[in-house]
C-alpha cells in the first residue's frame, strides 16, 4: 500500500481499488454464478461460492490484494470465510434480503473486530475485501458504513439514514475493503439491476471469526501450496511463513 492508501484507510475504515477485475473476469464469475443455484434464485441474499470454478480460490490468493493483505493484517494471514450477496428490487418487497442494519464497530464481536496501531504499523482483525461483480451506482443501497467509526470513542450506532452513513458507489470489477471494526452494514437495494458482491474475509493467522472447519471442504480444492497455505486453521506455533506471490 502507498503512504496515500494507507492514509486513506487509516482515516475512513476502508478504501476502493478500481478496475482490479477485468470485464472478461467479471463476466466468467458471473456466469459461474448464473449457472449455480445462486443464480436458480436471486432471492437469496448470501450464497457460497468458493467451490464453483476454480476462478475463485485464484482470486482469494490474488497477488495485488494479498500485497494490500499483508499491510493492513501482517505476514500471517489466513482466509478467515467467503460468501456472496445479492440483491434485487423485487426480492425486497418479498422480504428475504438483509434488513436495514449497521453492525460492528471498534472491539465489537467479543474483542475482535480490533483497530489499533502499535510500533507504527495498524493491528487488524478481521478485514473484508468486496469484490464488485455489478455496478452500485450513487443511491442503489447495498452495501453503507459510517467513515472513520472504526476509530470512534463513543458506544453509539447511529441510525441507517443518519447524515454519517456512507452508501459507496463501485462499478464491477472495483474492490472495496474495510475493516469489521468499522460501523457498516446493509440498505434496501433500489437500483432495476441486481446487486452482486464477492466477499473474501481474511483473518490474522492466529485468529478466527468464522468456525474454521468450515473452509476444510476447500482445501481439497486448492491447487496451489498458496491457496492450501491460505486454507490453513489458525496457529502461531509451527507455522511455515505465506509465500506471497510476485505481482
Ligand atoms: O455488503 C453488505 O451489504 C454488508 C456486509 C456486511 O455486513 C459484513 O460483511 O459484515
Amino acid at each position: 500500500m502507498t503512504e496515500a492508501e494507507i492514509y486513506e484507510f487509516d482515516l475512513n475504515g476502508y478504501i476502493v481499488y478500481r478496475d482490479i477485475l477485468s470485464g472478461d473476469d467479471v463476466g466468467h464469475m458471473n456466469q459461474a454464478i448464473d449457472a449455480s443455484p445462486a443464480g436458480e434464485e436471486p432471492s437469496k441474499f448470501g450464497f457460497s461460492f468458493l467451490d464453483l470454478d476454480p476462478c475463485f480460490l485464484e482470486l482469494m490468493a490474488h497477488p495485488r490484494t494479498l500485497r494490500i493483505m499483508r499491510a493492513i493484517i501482517g505476514d500471517w494471514l489466513r482466509l478467515d470465510h467467503a460468501y456472496g450477496l445479492q440483491m434485487t428490487r423485487e426480492t425486497m418487497t418479498k422480504g428475504t434480503e438483509a434488513r436495514p442494519n449497521l453492525h460492528g464497530g471498534p472491539r465489537a464481536d467479543h474483542g475482535e473486530h480490533e483497530y489499533q496501531w502499535v510500533h507504527g504499523r495498524m493491528h487488524n482483525g478481521l478485514i473484508v475485501v468486496m469484490y464488485a461483480l455489478e455496478d452500485v451506482n450513487p443511491g442503489d443501497g447495498g452495501f453503507i458504513c459510517v467513515p472513520g467509526s472504526h476509530k470512534a470513542n463513543i458506544d453509539y450506532c447511529p441510525p441507517v439514514d443518519s447524515h454519517l452513513v456512507v452508501n459507496p458507489s463501485l462499478r464491477a470489477g472495483d474492490m472495496l475493503i474495510f475493516t469489521e471494526a468499522l460501523v457498516h452494514g446493509t440498505r434496501p437495494w433500489m437500483s432495476d439491476r441486481r446487486r452482486r458482491s464477492l466477499l473474501y474475509k481474511y483473518s490474522p493467522g492466529h485468529s478466527t471469526w468464522a468456525d474454521a472447519e468450515s473452509l476444510a471442504p476447500y482445501r481439497a480444492l486448492a491447487t496451489t501450496d498458496l491457496q492450501r497455505d491460505l486454507l490453513r486453521p489458525p496457529c502461531v506455533g509451527g507455522r511455515t511463513p505465506l509465500q506471497f506471490p510476485e505481482e
